[in-house]
């Protein structure tokens, strides 16, 4: 198999080029990261990226590729193993619940943004409910389906990992009741390739990013004075 060159363009909290880095790492693939401030994009990003977004994979310097669920895809076939399940319906399952994920990762946005405490509980109770429907497909490993880590794990790994900072500023009562969440929660906390998606500074970005929204989120954090 011939070694192709990965060079990563990513950001420091992007989910979406978090997962990137989780299959990367999951695969033992080697490929370098350059993040880039989205608020200030570098003038040799704008002709590589279609959307203006990234994640960005370089490959070879010669093919560019956007867009993480393709990105993700294309370093699982290209690697010994599959990160995606054999069989062909329970693949199609995985890869639904992983649009799903992309939509809580929306709603997300839509609650850091939320300028009233009205809207943010709403949407608080919306994201709560998310997660209720994917306890009632999850087995109850470790993981999504099991004792065995699959790209869709990659996908919820960054999403819980936000609640690790929201726990900070408020009540949250997002997994309670559901045992499943909880656990593949603390597995994926766990998982190195989730760990080294982003920095040990990860925390500290957030919130700063948290505070510019000038949002609700921006208010309670603000009351706790910590920051
Ligand atoms: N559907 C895209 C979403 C990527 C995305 O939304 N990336 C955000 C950062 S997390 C971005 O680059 N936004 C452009 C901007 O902020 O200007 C994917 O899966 O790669």
């Amino acid at each position: 198999m011939k070694q192709q060159n990965y060079h990563l363009v990513s950001h420091a909290l992007c989910p979406y080029v978090q997962r990137s880095i989780i299959t990367l790492e999951e695969k033992n693939i080697a490929y370098i990261r350059t993040d880039i401030d989205l608020a200030n994009k570098p003038a040799w990003f704008v002709p590589i990226s279609p959307m203006g977004k990234v994640p960005i994979l370089l490959v070879d310097e010669t093919h560019t590729l956007f867009e993480s669920t393709i990105i993700c895809e294309y370093l699982d076939e290209v690697t010994p193993g599959s990160l995606h399940p054999v069989d062909s319906l329970e693949k199609a399952h995985h890869r639904a619940w992983i649009e799903f994920g992309s939509s809580i990762l929306s709603e997300i946005a839509r609650l850091y943004n939320a300028k009233t405490e009205l809207d943010f509980k709403d949407l608080q109770a919306a994201i709560r409910n998310c997660f209720r429907q994917i306890e009632r497909e999850m087995s109850g490993g470790a993981f999504f389906s099991g004792e065995k880590f699959h790209l869709i794990d990659a996908v919820y790994g960054p999403i819980f990992r936000y609640f690790e900072v929201f726990d900070t500023f408020t009540q949250w009562d997002t997994f309670v009741d559901l045992p499943k969440c909880i656990l593949w929660r603390n597995a994926l906390k766990q998982r190195p390739s989730v760990v080294t998606a982003v920095t040990q500074d990860y925390g500290k970005l957030l919130t700063g990013f948290l505070l510019e929204r000038e949002s609700y989120i921006s208010q309670l954090i603000n009351k706790q004075g910590r920051y």
